[in-house]
């Protein structure tokens, strides 16, 4: 192996599993850039149905929740015959919880898990979430992340699997045909990123900033960094942490 950042025709790809009740909303995943990338070999995507689990006529993976309320609680057989079954040849895999009441995903835990390889689980609940158990059972098999994409509610995990393995996808060698563009971006640098523009150069009035055709590439760098810290002290104040780079 070489360095990791150069695309490895040997490399195998990055197995993910996917167990949910809607394994149809999935087939986004074979659409666009995506879709390229399990075509190339570079994601090896495998989605299930958490209903094939479960022991009962009427394929029940719900209940209603101890100690009352709304809603209902996903049952924890079927996730554990679920996660023991993907996992089986698996030992170093990693399950992802999705939960507006777990950490922030962050692109730092898309690179992780880029760089690291370990195959991925997501478990999407719809309802009022998987029986708690489940994650504590699972921890002392695996490591397991319980993670929020952002401070709002949507009805389940399945959009947000879809997000983290967009994010940790395009992280992986041959995914956009240039190993090095991901490094320059927005999060990257901890620094939002430069606006960008094409031509025309006077598009309705509207110039491009005039150092970007100047041919200057020292210039150019100097102006994108100044912009990246302009639009990060903007719209992102809560990034430029006192360790930040200048
Ligand atoms: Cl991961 N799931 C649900 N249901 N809502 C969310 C979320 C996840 N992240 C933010 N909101």
């Amino acid at each position: 192996m070489t360095t990791s950042s150069r695309i490895d025709p040997a490399a195998k790809p990055l197995r993910i599993h996917v167990v949910s009740i809607f394994p149809d909303y999935f087939a986004v995943l074979d659409v666009s850039l995506l879709g390229k990338a399990r075509a190339a070999g570079i994601v090896d995507v495998r989605v299930h149905d958490l209903r094939g689990w479960t022991d009962d006529v009427h394929r029940t993976v719900d209940d209603a929740p101890y100690g009352g309320g709304p809603g209902m609680v996903m049952k924890p057989e079927p996730w554990s015959r679920a996660i023991e079954a993907v996992t089986r040849d698996a030992p170093n895999a990693r399950l992802v919880i999705p939960t507006p009441s777990g950490r922030r995903f962050t692109q730092a835990d898309a690179r992780q898990w880029a760089a690291d390889r370990s195959p991925l689980v997501f478990a999407p609940a719809r309802y009022e979430g998987i029986d708690a158990r489940v994650a504590e059972w699972a921890r002392s098999r695996m490591a397991v992340d319980e993670l929020s994409i952002g401070d709002y509610v949507l009805a389940g995990g399945d959009t947000a699997v879809v997000v983290m393995i967009e994010a940790v996808a395009r992280l992986l060698p041959g995914f956009m045909g240039n190993a090095d563009s991901p490094t320059e971006e927005s999060f990257e640098a901890g620094l939002l990123e430069a606006p960008a523009y094409t031509r025309p150069a006077v598009w309705r009035g509207l110039e491009v900033p005039p150092v970007l055709l100047s041919g200057d590439h020292a210039a150019v760098a100097r102006w994108r960094h100044e912009q990246a810290r302009r639009r990060t002290a903007e719209q992102r104040p809560d990034l430029l942490g006192p360790d930040m780079p200048d």
